[in-house]
């Protein structure tokens, strides 16, 4: 079955947006899958002090991979693309979780969706907003109410690419 995920994507290393465009290329190329959407470009101050600005975009890709075998292409593509994972939390080349998966609630050990601190994050929130404002979670919850509780500060949002 095919379902619309709805995939973060964050780099503070190394080009973060030619990170992105490139883990975008990437995307599109997985097995079974369509990118169907790509938010703009946004960026940010890392929430942990410290860490140079983050670029963060939101993606929609139809897949019909099933979740776990979308995690690990995902975290092949972060590998693929340099990220060593030297802290919890540090600065990385490439960072790609996945938000939500259709109308899915997952929680396993290696994967809980939909994303846990998403509603907290306005890099994540604004844009999965320019793809998708009428979105609800698996929950109920509306995307627009949690906008409402997510002040649109400190993002900056860049201009599309030619
Ligand atoms: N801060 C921003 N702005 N964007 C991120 O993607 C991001 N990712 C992280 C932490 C370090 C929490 N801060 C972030 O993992």
């Amino acid at each position: 079955m095919t379902e619309r995920a709805y995939i973060g994507l964050g780099s503070n290393l190394a080009d973060p947006a030619a990170q992105l465009h490139a883990a975008l290329e990437a995307m599109a190329a997985l097995p079974g899958s369509q990118l169907a959407g790509v938010s703009p470009f946004y960026v940010s101050d890392s929430l942990l002090p410290g860490q140079p600005r983050y670029t963060n975009a939101v993606a929609a890709l139809d897949t019909d991979l099933a979740p776990l075998a979308l995690l690990d292409a995902l975290q092949a593509i972060e590998l693929d693309q340099g990220r060593e994972r030297l802290e919890r939390w540090g600065p990385r080349t490439l960072d790609l979780d996945i938000l939500l998966f259709g109308s899915q609630a997952i929680d396993v050990p290696r994967l809980q969706v939909p994303h846990y601190h998403m509603h907290a994050r306005a890099f994540v929130l604004y844009p999965l907003a320019d793809l998708a404002p009428d979105l609800q979670l698996p929950d109920g919850r509306l995307l627009s109410q949690m906008l409402g509780d997510c002040p649109f500060v400190g993002l900056e949002r860049l201009p599309a690419p030619e």
